[in-house]
């Protein structure tokens, strides 16, 4: 982490230089956009390098007997949340300056993009207590305060699908593409690096989709520590991430090294392959998490998982799920053995790409947008808004040491009221929701 704050400050300091030259000029967008991802970034690991620093090394070290777990789970989710955005804005990044130009067009709006790093700038730390709603010692005011803000953040997402969506129906027409849809068919389907870019963010839809399920304080409980949450995030930064770097790698390597790719078909079935075997993992993990099969355990040992729904067996999404896991690896041995390849490809001259100007240039938008140190200070006051008083009454209950509330599985101990009840624990999830699923069909 001192790594990437070091890069940062490299960064900060290579731009500070540049605005001494360039005293009344716009911040080049590419520009913009790594310099507000690390100061989201600064913001996000005050967090971490407090729980780091301040209670678990000391604690390992011995020289504090216990750290309070809520304090540190939640200076970890204060974290834990932007980290996320840490690796979705450079993908951000790529699809906003890069995907345009490969899909023959221009970026549509240079103002939107820079609206939408500081929208991540601004939200993406005051939210890590959607990642605490069944946290005991956390009062449900703040969770719905964590709620509210991941709501806002849908924003810059929905605000990036329009203009990267209608950047590359530009560069669709530009090539001769016509109707409502049948643009579409005139993209270049046929560069690795476009088709991947794409369809990592037509993933990266339905991981949002799913994210909203997660980030609702109540409709989470259906699916909270359940399988449901790998698939999400498999969409994400498993789909939308690194399914974009692999296609960027594709269009960087032949600038980078002046060779050209081993194998474009290659390359294109490995994008491909890679959405394929995703879809039915995720999907498969998805599903499952909505039946009560949990993360983390590989062998739950209680039944209830032997029934057969609407959508299938366990059986069987466990078998898609492993297709899908074969598929994707076969999808990475062939992006490994693509790249490697191509260290010993002809070398070829004039592969430098120069990316086009936007259709509306930074010149259309405010020039406050490009006041960083003002978007820093808003970002820091909302992260204060959002954790002193979580922080404090946490502190309060059970001090900076102690050890808080007895965790939830306490109740499994004792149980009073639960006995023959619906609500027994004693019960799996899975065959309730089945029970009631079959009641709703019948
Ligand atoms: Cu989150």
């Amino acid at each position: 982490m001192i790594g990437t704050w070091l890069a940062g400050a490299d960064w900060f300091w290579s731009w500070y230089n540049w605005r001494q030259e360039h005293p009344d000029e716009r911040i080049p967008l590419q520009a913009f956009m790594v310099l507000t991802t690390m100061l989201m970034w600064y913001i996000a690991t005050i967090g971490i390098a407090i729980a780091v620093v301040g209670f678990l090394l000391p604690w390992s070290l011995g020289l504090i007997e216990q750290v309070n777990p809520l304090l540190t789970r939640t200076l970890f989710w204060f974290w834990g949340h932007p980290v996320v955005y840490f690796w979705l804005m450079p993908a951000y990044l790529l699809w906003y300056t890069v995907l345009p130009s490969l899909a023959g067009g221009r970026l549509f709006s240079d103002p939107l993009a820079r609206v939408v790093f500081v929208l991540f700038l601004l939200l993406s730390t005051p939210v890590g207590i959607h990642h605490q709603y069944v946290d005991p010692g956390i009062a449900e005011g703040f969770k719905m305060i964590a709620m509210t803000n991941t709501m806002f953040l849908l924003l810059p997402s929905l605000l990036t699908a329009f203009t990267v969506v209608a950047s590359m129906e530009h560069g669709a027409r530009q090539r001769g593409g016509t109707g409502l849809f049948g643009w579409l068919r005139a993209l270049p389907w046929r560069n690795p690096a476009f088709t991947g870019m794409t369809l990592a963010g037509l993933m990266f839809a339905a991981g949002g989709f799913s994210g909203m399920i997660n980030a609702g304080m109540n409709i989470n409980y259906l699916i909270h520590n359940t399988l449901w949450v790998p698939g999400h995030f498999h969409l994400t930064v498993g789909t939308a991430v690194a399914l974009t770097f692999m296609a960027a790698t594709y269009w960087l390597w032949p600038q980078l090294t002046n060779r050209q790719l081993y194998s474009r078909p290659i390359a294109l079935g490995q994008v491909v392959l890679w959405f394929v075997g995703m879809a039915l993992m995720s999907n498969a993990m998805h599903v499952m998490g909505l039946f009560g099969v949990p993360r983390r355990t590989a062998e739950p040992q209680y039944q209830g998982f032997d029934f057969v729904a609407s959508f299938g067996s366990i059986t069987e999404l466990r078998i898609q799920l492993a297709l899908g896991a074969t598929l994707l690896f076969v999808s990475t041995l062939l992006f490994v053995s693509n790249i490697a390849l191509s260290s010993w490809t002809p070398t070829v001259s004039g592969h430098g790409h120069r990316l086009p100007e936007p259709l509306s240039g930074p010149g259309d938008s405010p020039v406050v947008l490009d006041n960083l140190k003002l978007w820093f200070g808003i970002g820091m006051v909302l992260v204060v808004l959002a954790y002193t008083l979580p922080l404090a009454s946490i502190i309060q209950d059970s001090g900076l040491f102690g050890r808080g509330i007895d965790p939830v599985p306490a109740i499994v101990e004792t149980p009073v009221l639960l006995e023959g009840s619906p609500l027994s624990v004693a019960e799996p999830l899975a065959s309730k929701v089945a029970a009631t699923l079959s009641g709703v069909i019948s």
